[in-house]
C-alpha cells in the first residue's frame, strides 16, 4: 500500500527537519533592553496584553532557563555578538569601552561574510566607541532620529546638563512626534520589505523598555490593567508587543514566515524600580542583583516548519548560544570560537536534555559597581552564588525554592564542594582582566537622522 510507504518517508523527513528547511532561512533577532521574565503574557503576566509575543510562543520555543552569563546592557550585547562568555575577552563586567575581539568574527560579521545583508536598529552598546554597528560586521544601520524637545527639564525623561531631549518621544521624517519603538517598527518593516528577495539577518535592540517610562502615554498604558507602580513600563511593553505584530505582518505578507527565524529576547532581568516582574524568581536590575530574576530571561524562538511549535524547552541555556543556532541553522556549522550549542537540536529532540550542564557567572570587574558583582554557577535544579570570593557559598534549590529564601549550603556541602571545584576550573580557561582604551576622540556608534547609514566598503561589511 502506498500509504505505508508514505509514513516512514514522513517521519524521516520529520527527523531531519532542519535539513528540510529552507537551506537558508533569514534571521530576525530581537533583544529587549531590560525586560523581565514576569513580564510576558505567555511567561505568566495577566496585566500587560502581549498577544503577539505570545503568539511567537504559540508558534514556536519558549525557553524557561534561558540566562545573560554577563549582565547587564553592555557586557550582555558583547557576549551575545560574539557567541562567547564575556570573560573570554576580557570582560568582567560593565566596562564599557572595552574592545570586542577582532581576531574572531561577530555574529554579524559572520553572516555578513555568508552572503546575508545584516541590519540593526537601535541601541547599540558594544564594544569601543570606534567599533560601531557599521564597523563590525553591519551593512546597514537605522539613523538615530531626532528627540522630541521639551520646554522644561522636568518633563523629559532625562534631567541632565544636555537639554530637554525625550527618551521615547522622536521626529519622524513627516515630522511629526512618534514613540520611538514604534518607529523602530517602521524601521523593521522598511528593511525587510526592501530585502524580502535576498537572505537577511536583521538585529532589533530597542531603547525599549529601559528607564524611564515617564512620558509613556495613556494610548499604551491605557491598554494595560497593570497598578500605578508599573503602569508607565507596562505601556512601554504593549508597545514592544505592537512591534512584534508589524514584523509578523510583513513576514506574512512577503510569505516569508516559514523561511526566517525569530529570535525574541532580553539582555537582562527585570527592572524593579519600573515596577518590571521577575516572577515566579526575584531579585532584577539595581536591587537584587545576586537573585535569578536579575540574569534570567524570556526567550522565544519561532520557525514554523522547521522548529515545534508551543512547546516549552526547560533546558539549561545561555545567550551566546544564538550566534552558534544561528550559524548552524544558516551555514550549517559554527565557529570554532563560540561557547554555544546549536540549540535546534535540543528543540527538536535530536539532543536529549540541557544545552549546558552548567553554566557560570563571575562578574567581579574591579570597576564595576559592586552591587553587580556576581560568582555563580547553574546546575540541574540548583543555584551556588555569592556576591564576593571572600564569601561563603550559597545554595538554592529553584524547583522547590524559586524565591531562593531558604540556603542549602550547610546541608549540601558536598554539592557546594563539587559546583564550586566546576567553577574553579572554568574560571582558569578565561582571558585575563581587559584594559579600556584611553582616548577614542572618533564614536561611529550611532549616526543620527532619518532612513539607513550604510557600510562603506562595498560587498563587504565591517573593517576586515
Ligand atoms: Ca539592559
Amino acid at each position: 500500500m502506498k500509504q505505508n510507504h508514505l509514513i516512514p518517508i514522513l517521519f524521516a523527513c520529520f527527523l531531519a527537519l532542519p535539513i528540510c528547511a529552507a537551506e537558508k532561512p533569514n534571521v530576525v533577532l530581537i533583544y529587549i533592553d531590560d525586560l523581565g521574565y514576569g513580564d510576558l503574557g505567555c511567561y505568566g503576566c495577566e496585566d500587560i496584553p502581549t498577544p503577539h509575543i505570545d503568539r511567537l510562543a504559540k508558534e514556536g520555543v519558549r525557553c524557561t532557563a534561558s540566562y545573560i552569563t554577563n549582565p547587564p546592557c553592555c557586557p550582555s550585547r558583547c557576549s551575545l555578538i560574539m557567541g562567547q562568555y564575556g570573560q573570554r575577552f576580557g570582560k568582567y563586567g560593565m566596562s564599557r569601552g572595552l574592545p570586542i575581539p577582532e581576531d574572531r568574527p561577530t555574529m554579524a560579521k559572520y553572516l555578513s561574510d555568508n552572503g546575508y545583508v545584516t541590519g540593526h536598529i537601535g541601541k547599540w552598546d558594544i564594544g569601543s566607541k570606534i567599533q560601531g554597528p557599521l564597523q563590525v560586521g553591519f551593512a546597514k544601520v537605522a539613523k538615530n532620529p531626532p528627540r522630541k524637545t521639551y520646554r522644561q527639564a522636568k518633563q523629559t525623561a532625562k534631567k541632565n546638563k544636555k537639554g530637554n531631549n525625550s527618551k521615547y518621544f522622536c521626529i519622524n521624517r513627516e515630522g511629526k512626534e512618534q514613540w520611538l519603538t514604534d518607529y523602530d517598527g517602521d524601521s523593521m518593516v522598511d528593511f525587510i520589505a526592501t530585502h524580502k528577495d535576498e537572505k537577511f539577518f536583521l538585529y532589533w535592540s530597542p531603547e525599549a523598555v529601559h528607564s524611564s517610562h515617564r512620558e509613556t502615554p495613556e494610548s499604551l498604558s491605557g491598554r494595560t490593567t497593570a497598578k500605578p507602580n508599573r503602569r508607565k513600563l507596562a505601556g512601554g511593553i504593549v508597545s514592544v508587543d505592537d512591534q512584534i505584530g508589524k514584523l509578523l505582518n510583513v513576514l506574512e505578507k512577503h510569505n516569508l514566515r516559514k523561511d526566517t527565524l525569530v529570535l525574541f529576547s532580553s539582555d537582562n532581568g527585570a527592572n524593579g524600580s519600573e515596577g518590571g516582574s521577575s516572577a515566579p524568581y526575584t531579585g532584577g536590575k539595581g536591587q537584587g542583583t545576586q537573585k535569578e530574576g536579575w540574569v534570567r530571561v524570556p526567550t522565544i524562538f519561532s520557525m514554523p516548519g522547521t522548529l515545534p511549535q508551543g512547546k516549552e524547552y526547560h533546558g539549561l541555556l545561555a545567550n551566546f548560544d544564538f550566534y552558534s543556532t544561528i550559524a548552524k541553522l544558516t551555514t550549517g556549522k559554527i565557529p570554532q570560537h563560540c561557547d554555544g550549542k546549536d540549540l535546534f537540536t535540543y528543540f527538536t529532540g535530536t539532543q536529549p536534555g540541557d544545552a549546558h550542564e552548567y553554566l557560570f557567572w563571575l562578574n567581579n570587574e574591579p570597576g564595576d559597581a559592586e552591587r553587580r558583582h556576581l560568582i555563580a554557577v547553574r546546575w540541574q535544579d540548583w543555584r551556588l552564588y555569592k556576591k564576593y570570593d571572600k564569601d561563603p557559598w550559597q545554595l538554592f534549590d529553584l524547583q522547590a525554592d524559586p524565591r531562593e529564601e531558604k540556603n542549602l549550603a550547610a546541608k549540601h556541602p558536598e554539592l557546594v564542594r563539587q559546583l564550586a571545584a566546576k567553577h574553579a576550573v572554568w574560571a582558569k580557561t578565561l582571558a585575563p582582566l581587559g584594559k579600556i582604551p584611553e582616548t577614542e576622540k572618533t564614536d561611529t556608534r550611532v549616526p543620527k537622522g532619518h532612513g539607513w547609514n550604510l557600510a562603506k566598503r562595498k560587498g563587504k561589511a565591517g573593517r576586515n
